[in-house]
């Protein structure tokens, strides 16, 4: 199964919004990745419900939602989740880790649960089978734009290993700094789902259409 793109729309224009989503369109690309931060979890704010509801209005594409929050089983309703998206909560930002996992099945999506850099794969021993996703951060949360933390490289082949000797059908998604050069090594390591940014697909100067099909040969 060739690798996935999920766009990352805080580095899309919002200025030309209309006309990138119908380029990831085009391009096929699978999921808008989609960046939900409440300034305690992360220092920053990004996206938000509203926003989620436009880009409803103008695309099909599954939304691949984020939480970087303080307590996500508070926000899952507010993005009225759809069958066909991911709704990715941190390891990190809850006390009741399986019960949110839950939740977000019950809404018919597909359940993800994040780690940081600094988390070990571990903590994730007893809900794999709640999962649908494992985001592994390739950077700290908060910011676009920043550089790869090289250990997570390494995890992500750690995870793949566990999964498959486990048989989990679970899929190892990345988000941070997936240039065409760290996206070859992340699928090498077993990564399926790619969340490309500043650095892999919005790129000043580069069609976006062009940004998408590189991006493409190396997760092949
Ligand atoms: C970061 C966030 C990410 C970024 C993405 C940006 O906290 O979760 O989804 O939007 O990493 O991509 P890049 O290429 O700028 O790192
Ligand atoms: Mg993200």
């Amino acid at each position: 199964m060739p690798g996935k793109i999920s766009a990352s729309m805080m580095c899309a224009s919002f200025a030309q919004l209309e006309n990138d989503v119908r380029i990831l369109e085009n391009g096929e690309v699978e999921y808008l990745h989609i960046d939900i931060m409440d300034g305690h979890f992360v220092p920053n704010f990004t996206l938000g419900p509203d926003y989620v509801n436009a880009l409803r209005e103008i695309t099909d594409i599954p939304m691949d939602i984020h939480l970087m929050v303080e307590k996500p089983e508070n926000w899952i309703d507010v993005f009225s989740p759809q069958k066909g998206d991911i709704v990715v909560v941190h390891q990190e930002a809850t006390h009741h880790l399986q019960r949110v996992l839950a939740k977000i099945k019950a809404t018919g999506a597909t359940p993800g649960v994040a780690l940081n850099p600094a988390t070990p794969l571990c903590m994730l021993e007893n809900v794999l089978e709640d999962v649908g996703v494992v985001l592994i951060m390739t950077v700290n949360p908060g910011y676009a734009g920043q550089k790869l933390v090289p250990q997570t490289l390494q995890k992500i082949a750690v995870l793949k290993q566990q999964l498959e000797s486990g048989g989990y059908a679970v899929e190892i998604e990345v988000d941070g700094n997936v240039n065409l050069e760290n996206a070859a090594l992340m699928r090498q390591a077993g990564a399926d789902l790619f969340v490309a940014g500043s650095s892999g697909l919005f790129i000043p100067g580069q069609p976006l259409e062009d940004s998408i099909a590189r991006l493409r040969e190396v997760i092949r």
